[in-house]
């Protein structure tokens, strides 16, 4: 049996989170069109025969501007320490350059890396895939350079027989049954937190935290009761989460509340509440309340 830790690390936007969900098979990680989507380490669990491979996904590797960005940048980093295998994953259509922000913390990592070429569905013509792949190999030892894209799946079975290989002889350390280690409640909180990145422009989603109050199966009819509150900087931003006659703050309800349904298999009652907690993401204290801990 082989069982061992593989880390998702690169620039915001890379596909990190996307490769997470296609590896696993199962959303788990919320997906956006936006850098800096991700603000957490989340793990995600594929079992194969023979093999168990936990994923964690990270926030894109920035500059910190701001307590909440430190806390992401952080979590970034210390996701390359204690893990089997480090993928740096790069967005093959608009690459950047090997610089120190996505080198700098492979040095911390004293195993393997691969380079992860992602969105090749994306790169034309194709033999630029050829020139990357070389630019990339120059930069860095990786252990691999693989393409792939996570939209498709292309490759996507090549790398984790690529990971399976180089995975450690181990017992598997989560049951067979577990596809992630974060609760029931933060993963609900990112699902509103997903689809407020859907609907909402600018700086609002940026300025958004959500926090899952209740969650409780009731009787009579049987549903899934939820109650959550999405905490906004300021009072402008609330009224857009809102918007005129309470008509976005349903729709985030609505596409929140079908995508729950669909994953617990039962009607789901979503009761959203939205609340300015002024500032939040420069303190500290309310960075704690709404889950923002570094746990390593
Ligand atoms: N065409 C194409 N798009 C992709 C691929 N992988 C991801 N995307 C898209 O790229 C965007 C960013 O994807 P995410 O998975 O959220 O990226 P991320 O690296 O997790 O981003 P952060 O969490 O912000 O660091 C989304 O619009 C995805 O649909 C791919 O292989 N091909
Ligand atoms: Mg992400």
């Amino acid at each position: 049996m082989r069982a061992g830790f593989v880390s998702l690390i690169g620039r915001p936007n890379a596909g990190k989170s996307t490769l997470l969900n296609r590896l696993v098979g199962q959303k788990l990680a919320i997906v956006s069109a936006r850098p800096q989507t991700t603000r957490n380490r989340i793990t995600g669990i594929r079992n194969l025969p023979g093999a168990q491979i936990v994923f964690v996904d990270t926030p894109g590797l920035h500059p910190a501007r701001g307590k909440l960005s430190e806390f992401m940048a952080k979590t970034a980093e210390r996701a390359v320490e204690d893990v089997d295998l480090v993928c740096l994953v790069v967005d093959g259509a608009e690459p950047g350059d090997a610089d120190q922000l996505v080198l700098g913390p492979l040095r911390r990592h004293h195993g393997p890396v691969f380079c992860v070429l992602n969105k090749v569905d994306r790169v034309t013509p194709k033999s630029r895939v050829l020139r990357l792949i070389e630019t990339w190999s120059r930069a860095h030892p990786f252990r691999e350079v693989v393409p792939t894209s996570a939209t498709d799946g292309t490759n996507c079975d090549r790398l984790l027989d690529l990971v399976v290989s180089l995975l450690p002889e181990h017992p598997p350390f989560f049951p067979e049954d577990a596809t992630s280690d974060q609760p029931e409640t933060f993963w609900v909180a990112e699902v509103i937190r997903e689809k407020i990145f859907h609907l909402t422009h600018q700086e609002v989603p940026y300025a958004t935290a959500v926090r899952v109050d209740e969650l409780v199966e009731r009787t009579g009819p049987e549903c899934l009761y939820i109650g959550a509150t999405i905490f906004v900087e300021h009072d402008s931003q609330r009224g857009i989460l809102i918007g005129r006659g309470g008509g976005m703050l349903r729709r985030i309800g609505t596409a929140a509340r079908l995508e729950l349904e669909a994953f617990f298999g039962i009607k789901v009652f979503l009761s959203l509440a939205v609340q300015v907690r002024r500032n939040w993401r420069k303190d500290a204290r309310a960075l704690r309340e709404f889950g923002f801990l570094l746990t390593s």
